[in-house]
């Protein structure tokens, strides 16, 4: 299998941390797309993901698959043992439902580095809608997004170990890949959120988020 990323950054650290979790590493060749230079904004890129994201999942047999999660309920069920998306009906819905929810916080910081920042620069930023009156507040209005998320998940953890209930799943992957962003684009945790920090920190005594593949 291949895997179309660029490492170090928090959506390709999302399905990293997945093949640690599920010892796959080494069956991915790994290919670098340069996000800087927009590379995934270009035809040969545009063919293998019409979104222009990384990552993408190529199987043996050429089947290209996008988005995280599609990637993860993927490489998660390949042994037939899922451990985080679920395996009975109650469980699949409710890392569905997290993982809808954690979402928000990672592409609203997303959408807050690309428009209210100078994000990548300035070969990506031309895809970015520069003409678009407006644009820089509402990429500051998706950081307050992403805050107000924080804060919901600072709740969530006051009565749970997890992003999903009792066990580790991809929500959790999610939130950290957000958290991870959040950092890298400056958006500080709010200062009350002692519980969403100290999972954090917790978070990373997992060996397969201190050191994914
Ligand atoms: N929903 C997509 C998924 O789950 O795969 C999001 C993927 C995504 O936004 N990837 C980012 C990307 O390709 C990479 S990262 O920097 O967020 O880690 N961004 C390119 C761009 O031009 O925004």
């Amino acid at each position: 299998m291949k895997i179309y990323d660029i490492p170090g950054f928090p959506n390709p650290f999302r399905i990293r941390v997945v093949l640690a979790e599920k010892n796959l590493g080494d069956q991915i060749e790994f290919i670098k797309i340069d996000l800087p230079a927009a590379e995934h904004k270009q035809p040969a890129f545009l063919a293998i993901n019409p979104t222009g994201t990384v990552p993408v999942l190529e199987l043996d047999d050429g089947l290209q698959i996008s988005e995280c999660t599609a990637i993860t309920e993927y490489l998660d069920n390949l042994d037939g043992m899922p451990v985080l998306t679920g395996k009975s009906p109650r469980e699949k819905a409710v890392i569905h439902m997290m993982q809808k929810r954690a979402e928000i916080l990672i592409d609203s910081v997303g959408d807050y580095f690309h428009h209210a920042t100078p994000g990548l620069g300035s070969a990506l930023q031309a895809y970015k809608s520069p003409e678009w009156v407006g644009r820089e507040e509402w990429g500051e209005r998706q950081r307050d997004r992403a805050v107000s998320s924080m804060r919901y998940f600072n709740e969530v953890l006051k009565s749970q170990p997890y992003i999903a209930g009792k066990t580790f799943s991809m929500a959790d992957i999610t939130v950290l890949g957000g958290l991870m962003f959040a950092g890298f684009a400056q958006i500080a945790i709010p200062e009350e959120c002692t519980v969403l920090v100290g999972w954090a920190a917790h978070m990373q005594d997992r060996p397969s988020v201190k050191q994914p593949v």
